[in-house]
């Protein structure tokens, strides 16, 4: 029996059809625009997304990066979510390399700002003051409970920015994750962001890459910025042609991953020893904690792992499931039988 990996959906192979597409694609340099399956790809995003133009970048945190780069300059602020990717877990790669400033407000725990939050955060103008340029929302919210952010929501903070002049990035790494989930177009639930990023090797299953959706403007910007930090790719549409299964073909089974994390959530949620609300789960991502008196949290990941079950553990009492392409309903019966084992 192969082993259930729940630790992430980065974990995810490409599917026989991306790697033949891979094989097969047309190439060119793509600094030069002239990789041809990179261009299709950007054309499909940008599509997608209801934006004018997009760029292929190697990971969701450089999507972020380079973003953050294109809307601010170097003194300017963001205002962002306390537990925000991007604020957690990318080095605070934005003051590091463009000397933005970080703004956290609390995330409530649907993984949204507060709108009044956000209000109070924004600065007035004084001289005393950084100049606030942008707020970063993540949709769906990875340490949220992978909670997507809706369309209303997205209204009312888009309101605000426009109010205060200020631009919107969503961190979209399960963006699609989040538009499956709501039942709504990606372009509506983009429509009041200036820019989104999304990745194609999470969900999607593609071995590498994402994509940064926008105005032309702000895209010829966030590709001077990709250059600076050594992310102009060559002849990389063979990693752009395995995206491009990812948007026709990948996107419309995410439903089927959302639906076994949820039946994941039910199981553990009646495990003695384990808590978790099962209402709270929307999309892919689940964590819950181990509550039993007797067994920590990395004791409790190690022996599900000697029985082929791989979690991650991501600090105090959590652990964190995520389920993705390889992960089947009857692996998620097969998780549970592991679980009680062990819990019992
Ligand atoms: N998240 C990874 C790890 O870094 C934790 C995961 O396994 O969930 N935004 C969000 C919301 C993400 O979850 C991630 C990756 C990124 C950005 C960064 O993407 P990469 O890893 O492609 O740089």
């Amino acid at each position: 029996m192969g082993i259930i990996d729940l630790r992430s959906d980065t974990m995810t192979k490409p599917t026989d059809a991306m790697r033949r597409a891979m094989a097969e694609a047309q190439v060119g340099d793509d600094v030069f625009g002239e990789d041809p399956t990179i261009n299709r790809l950007e054309e499909m995003a940008s599509e997608r997304l209801g934006k004018e133009a997009a760029l292929f970048v190697s990971s969701g945190t450089m999507g972020n990066l380079v973003s953050q780069l294109a809307h601010c300059g170097r003194g300017d602020e963001i205002i962002l979510g306390s537990h925000a990717h991007t604020f957690f877990y990318e080095q605070g790669g934005s003051a590091a390399v463009g000397s933005i400033h970080p703004r956290t407000v609390p995330n409530q725990p649907d993984g949204k700002l507060a709108l009044e939050d956000i209000e109070m955060a924004i600065r007035g103008d004084n001289i005393h003051f950084p100049r606030t340029r942008l707020i970063l929302l993540e949709n769906t919210h990875n340490i949220c409970n992978g909670c997507p952010l809706d369309i209303d929501y997205m209204r009312a903070v888009g309101e605000i920015a426009r109010r205060h002049k200020l631009k919107i990035h969503v961190d979209g790494a399960r963006f699609f994750n989040a538009a499956v989930a709501l039942g709504v177009e990606p372009k509506a639930l983009a429509a009041d962001a200036d820019s989104v990023s999304f990745c194609l090797s999470k969900g999607l299953a593609a071995p590498v890459g994402s994509v940064v959706c926008g105005t032309q403007d702000f895209i010829d910007k966030a590709r001077r910025a990709r250059k600076v930090v050594g992310g102009g790719m060559r002849q990389a549409g063979i990693l752009a042609a395995a995206g491009i299964i990812s948007l026709n073909e990948m996107v419309r089974r995410l439903a089927e991953d959302h639906a076994n994390a949820k039946k994941l959530a039910v199981g553990l949620a009646e495990t003695p020893g384990l808590s978790i609300d099962p209402d709270r789960i929307h999309t892919n991502i689940i964590f819950f904690e181990v509550t039993h008196a007797d067994m920590k949290p990395e004791q409790f990941v190690q022996q599900i792992e000697t029985e082929g079950v791989r979690m991650l553990p991501v600090g105090g009492q959590k652990v964190r499931a995520v389920t993705h392409y390889h992960i089947t309903s009857a692996d998620i019966d097969r998780a549970l039988e592991v679980i009680s084992k062990v819990m019992g």
